[in-house]
């Protein structure tokens, strides 16, 4: 059995229960490690003026985490700069947003390379390699001149834009350039992997191999989509043990006879939450005897404080909220709950399950986890309905959703409208057609899937 070397931006080290953090990359890499001796390799999270050149090592288990500090310009130039600032909105098509430095430009290939070079150090020949996300694209084009033959896997979490988007964005060339040193590039939709080969057929004048194989300047490639799941079985599990949870209780106490909508997502302009809030507004404007007999709860947890545009949209959330609930709510009943701290596991899922509807309106995203969490947390004898965007990935496989445009704040209220209102026969009808992908097409799918189209090439 081979190695298995993990790479990301954030490594997440268990804590002592073992358990480490709670987001999906976590939990599905936890999955990818099952039956291989592995190394995880990224950045610590910290940074340090004189980062050590030699990483700090804890061994866990079966793995062993290897972490590297960054210097602050490292972090303004390659974290919060090029990745954050310009790849992150031009791969979700908000052009506008994208604010490129050819200084941070420089810093994100320059922490490419310091990775690059601590990490052939700990590479053996026979180790499977596999780099996740954007913040990494130009890794295995600085590990192949440091003498790494290995097969190296390459998965991208976020959407792959059209080729004309992608085109906006100086030094994209250079990144699909980069692509072509990984032996197989993962993706979460056919769009996605559409949009890459046609790139790299438009700018590298790519050809076509053999199945999903393209070859360029000498190299090959294979793209493919690996849809990512969730730990189905898990989420079900916590989701139908009733642990006494003092939010819990208070939630259930605070609603009363009041439906349950629920939202959960990283306070990120990607997800569309003001855009979803203003579509709830329209639906209490349209349908007034509905005041009062519901209540919108948001969890939005901060990320990214740093970068500008997410300041800027923690402002507009905030300001969108206050009018609504000012403008729409009554002593004793306010339309929507708006919390940005981040909740345990345990309680997301309970809460999932509390909750008769589920909005996920993202404007543009790779996958959406929690529109499958939310699924899988759902009572089979009376499941809520799920609001999902056109534009998530997840709406290729989970099409028992109410499928809408997020752009549309008509159609969205309309959506809420019909989800609260739908009758238990179709909201379980709807509910089985989605749980069965999900189970086949779980978490240990997705890393058995990829890993074994790596380790055949
Ligand atoms: C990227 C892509 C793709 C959220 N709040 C809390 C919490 N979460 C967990 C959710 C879910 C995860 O974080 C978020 O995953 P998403 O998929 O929704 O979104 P991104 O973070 O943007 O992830 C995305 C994903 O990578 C995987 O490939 O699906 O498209 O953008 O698991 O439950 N977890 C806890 N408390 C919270 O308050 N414990």
């Amino acid at each position: 059995m081979p190695r298995l070397v993990v790479v990301s931006n954030r490594v997440a080290v268990p804590d002592v229960t073992g358990k480490g953090t709670a987001g999906g990359l976590a939990v599905a890499l936890r999955e990818a490690f099952q039956g291989y001796q592995g190394l995880w390799f990224g950045w610590s999270g910290r940074v340090a003026a004189q980062p050590s050149p030699l990483p700090r090592i804890v061994d866990k288990e079966d793995v062993q985490y290897v972490l590297l500090d960054l210097t602050p310009l490292d972090r303004r130039e390659y974290y919060n700069g090029f990745a954050n600032r310009a790849l992150w909105p031009t791969m979700h098509y908000r052009v506008g947003l994208s604010d490129f430095s050819r200084a941070d430009y420089t810093g994100y290939l320059r922490v490419n390379r310091t990775f690059a070079v601590a990490l052939a150090k700990l590479v053996l020949p026979n180790d499977l390699v596999w780099v996740h996300d954007y913040h990494l694209i130009p890794l295995a084009a600085e590990l192949r001149p440091l003498g790494l033959a290995n097969l190296i896997g390459y998965f991208h979490h976020i959407p792959w834009p059209a080729p004309e988007v992608l085109g906006t964005l100086p030094g994209s060339t250079d990144l699909l350039r980069a692509i072509m040193d990984f032996n197989i590039v993962g993706v979460q939709t056919e769009r996605d992997a559409d949009n890459l080969r046609r790139a790299l057929i438009q700018e590298l004048s790519a050809a076509s191999q053999k199945l999903n194989v393209l070859g360029a300047h000498g190299k090959s490639t294979c793209v493919k989509s690996f849809p990512i799941g969730i730990d189905v079985s898990d989420f079900q599990e916590v989701a139908a043990r009733a642990r006494p949870n003092r939010i819990v209780s208070q939630t259930i106490v605070g609603l009363g006879s009041r439906k349950l909508i629920i939202g959960v997502d990283r306070l990120d302009y990607s997800k569309g939450i003001r855009e979803r809030m203003e579509a709830y507004e329209r639906f209490l404007v349209s349908n007034p005897d509905e005041r009062g007999h519901v209540t919108y709860l948001q969890i939005a947890p901060t990320s990214r404080s740093e970068v500008p545009e997410y300041e800027t949209l923690s402002r507009a959330v905030n300001e969108t909220l206050g009018r609504i609930n000012g403008s729409l709510g009554e002593p004793g009943w306010v339309p929507i709950q708006y919390v940005t701290s981040t909740y345990p596991r345990s309680l997301l899922a309970a809460l999932y399950r509390l909750a008769r509807v589920a909005l996920v309106t993202p404007m543009r995203e790779g996958m959406n986890l929690v529109a499958k969490e939310y699924v899988a947390s759902q009572d089979p004898l009376d499941p809520g309905v799920l609001i999902l965007s056109k534009f998530a990935g997840a709406a290729q496989q989970l099409t028992g959703a109410l499928i809408v445009n997020p752009n549309d704040k008509f159609e969205v209220a309309e959506a809420i409208r019909e989800a609260l209102r739908m009758g238990h026969e179709e909201r379980v009808a709807r509910w089985r057609t989605m749980i069965g992908p999900l189970r086949d097409r779980d978490v240990s799918w997705w890393a058995a899937a990829f890993l074994k189209e790596l380790a055949t090439q």
